[in-house]
């Protein structure tokens, strides 16, 4: 039978090129998104061109309700989920606190921390019941330091680390894996999101030195998951070349 993979926000970035590489190991994907037609398009995609079997599931990680209502009624043959890639998350604005909009951080902690969590809660009763799993929590640079505007995206993403962190040792007993990745710069709709959709302001971002990629990202993650069982990866920092940390970049305008 073949593993089970659920990566949550998958229709585009670092979501999607991690279903991807996965489907093409065999895993059975769950992959997950608000955006029902692209991830749909993406579920096509991964079934037609790797040949597994894919379940799509529309919904907000910010609603309690709707995780449960999708991911805590999975059918029999979707439950022994063996690997949780927990990437859905967003930053939206890049403000100065004293400047911040309310709106924009309630969408960053719901998603980034709250979503994380209410996905976490029900998969990891699966993987307690089997004895095993492996989450992967999508992190960031701006989970270690944080840079100038990015105050609550990068609160969102140290809340990541802790919890990585935390659900190590809680999961520990179960043998459930848990490790985390923390990308620098990586060229996805991450800046157009943040930009509320001024694409130009999002390109400006990554001139002058060549970003991550998404499956730059997705081929770490890769690697994660196929370490033997005995190694866990705990935690990988991974980065542009020209990028030295959160806010250190080398650029040729
Ligand atoms: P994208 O914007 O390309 O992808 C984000 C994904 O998250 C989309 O599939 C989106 O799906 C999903 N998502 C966002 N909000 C929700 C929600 N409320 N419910 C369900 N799904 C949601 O960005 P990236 O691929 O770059 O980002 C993926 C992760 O990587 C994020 O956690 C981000 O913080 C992190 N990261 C990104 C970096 C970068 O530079 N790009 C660097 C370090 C970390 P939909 O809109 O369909 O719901
Ligand atoms: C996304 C990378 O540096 O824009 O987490 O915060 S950064």
């Amino acid at each position: 039978m073949a593993k089970i993979a659920l990566v949550t926000g998958a229709t585009s970035g670092i979501g999607e090129a991690t279903a991807l590489l996965l489907a093409k190991e065999g895993y059975d994907l769950i992959i997950t998104g608000r955006r029902g037609e692209r991830l749909r398009q993406v579920a096509q995609t991964l079934e037609g061109e790797c040949g597994i079997k894919v379940l799509p599931l529309v919904f907000d990680v910010r609603s309690q309700a709707e995780v449960e209502a999708n991911l805590g009624t999975l059918p029999a043959q979707w439950k022994d989920i063996d690997v949780l890639v927990n990437n859905a998350g967003l930053a939206v604005g890049l403000n100065p606190v004293q400047d911040g909009v309310v709106d924009d951080w309630e969408r960053m902690i719901d998603t980034n921390v709250k979503g994380l969590l209410y996905v976490t809660r029900v998969v990891s009763n699966y993987m307690k019941v089997q004895g095993k799993g492996h989450i992967i929590n999508l992190c960031s640079i701006a989970g270690k330091e944080a840079y100038a505007n990015g105050n609550v995206y990068c609160a969102t993403k140290h809340a990541v680390d802790a919890l990585t962190k935390g659900m190590r040792i809680d999961l520990l007993p179960y043998g459930i894996r848990v490790s985390q990745i923390c990308p620098g710069a990586v060229e996805t709709e991450f800046s157009i999101v943040r930009f509320k959709g001024d694409v130009d302001r999002a390109d400006n971002v990554y001139k002058g030195f060549t970003p991550l990629t998404a499956l730059d990202v997705a081929d770490a993650i890769l690697y994660m998951v196929k370490c033997p069982p005995h190694v866990n990866i705990n935690d990988m920092v991974i980065m542009p070349t020209a990028q030295a940390n959160s806010y250190t970049f080398h650029k040729m305008l």
